[in-house]
């Protein structure tokens, strides 16, 4: 990674004054801790299969058993990932940026929970987890952190056909998690998009909601999106490499404001 570009150094001086710090992330933060992303075109999920035929109610309800072999198969990946260096710089960030009395939210379309396992509290979970499964018939929720399951569809003790609790194609999200995040991007003067392609919605409206708000927009991705000419900053990097520096960068200029001293600057 060259020396830290312009952008860098300046959205880390917004980063360190800003109040109200809200952050989406996407497939692409976990893309360092070895979990494929869902477009890049040779490792992605959807280069692989399609999304409809594995990613909507109505996949569920026609092959319950292809559908649950590919989650539960994507459980045991995740299960043998680690955060990353871009997991470990938000919890950072939020534990100072609390502890200094200011807002944080993250928000993540992401169902893989790398963001609490890397220490990060109160996540906002737009498309819900792979850890846990629920019941269809009773509700009944269990969360799964063992080995592969023994057959498919997994079933329930009521009978009924087991489901990972996450938001398909088709289906609403939860409605507390999208008001909160919501609110949270609407209230917040420092915004981050970190990973995410911004092509599924609602999700990808909440940085136009971002944008709309007034707030300061940092885009981070190797690749450009629908929404990089609308960011403050759209830097071209790994969230990896790249938040780790901008966070202890922001935490340095909170030094400078009297506060915890990162060496950084
Ligand atoms: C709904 C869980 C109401 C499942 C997921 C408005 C306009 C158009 C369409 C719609 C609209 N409103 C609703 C729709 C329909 C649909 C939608 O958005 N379709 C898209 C395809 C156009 N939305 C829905 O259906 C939503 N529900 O609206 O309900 C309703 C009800 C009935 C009828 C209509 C509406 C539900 C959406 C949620 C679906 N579930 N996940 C699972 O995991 O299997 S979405 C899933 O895909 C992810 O959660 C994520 O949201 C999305 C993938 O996006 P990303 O995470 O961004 O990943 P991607 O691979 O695309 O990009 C990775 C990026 O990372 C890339 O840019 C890459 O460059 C970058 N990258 C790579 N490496 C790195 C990196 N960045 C940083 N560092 C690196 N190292
Ligand atoms: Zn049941």
């Amino acid at each position: 990674m060259s020396a830290p570009d312009n952008d860098i150094i300046q959205a880390a001086q917004h980063l360190g004054s800003a109040k109200n710090i809200a952050v989406l992330t996407g497939a692409g933060i976990s893309a360092e801790s070895g979990i494929p992303t869902f477009r890049d075109a040779l490792t992605g999920w959807w280069s692989k299969y399609s999304l409809t035929d594995l990613a909507t109610p109505q996949a569920f309800a026609r092959d319950p058993e292809r559908v649950t072999r590919w989650y539960d198969e994507r459980r045991c990946i995740i299960a043998q990932c680690r955060p990353n260096p871009g997991h470990v710089a938000l919890a950072t960030l939020q534990r100072a940026i609390v502890e200094q009395g200011k807002r944080f939210t993250l928000i993540t379309q992401n169902v893989d929970r790398l963001h609490q396992a890397a220490g990060s509290t109160d996540v906002i979970e737009l498309h819900g987890t792979l850890w846990v499964w629920r019941c269809v018939d009773c509700d009944k929720e269990a969360e799964e952190r063992g080995p592969a399951f023994q057959s498919f569809p997994p079933h329930c003790t009521c009978g009924g056909l087991r489901r990972p609790d996450i938001v398909w194609f088709g289906e609403d999200l939860p409605a507390d998690a999208m008001d909160a995040a919501e609110r949270a991007v609407a209230s917040c003067d420092f915004f981050m998009s970190v990973g995410t392609s911004a092509e599924v919605y609602p999700a990808a409206g909440l940085i136009a909601q971002a944008v709309h708000a007034g707030a300061d927009v940092l885009e981070i991705n190797p690749t450009a999106t629908s929404f990089s000419s609308q960011a403050t900053w759209s830097v071209r990097g790994k969230s990896g490499e790249v938040l780790p520096l901008i966070v202890q960068a922001a935490l340095g200029v909170g030094a400078r404001n009297g506060r915890a001293c990162p060496r950084y600057m």
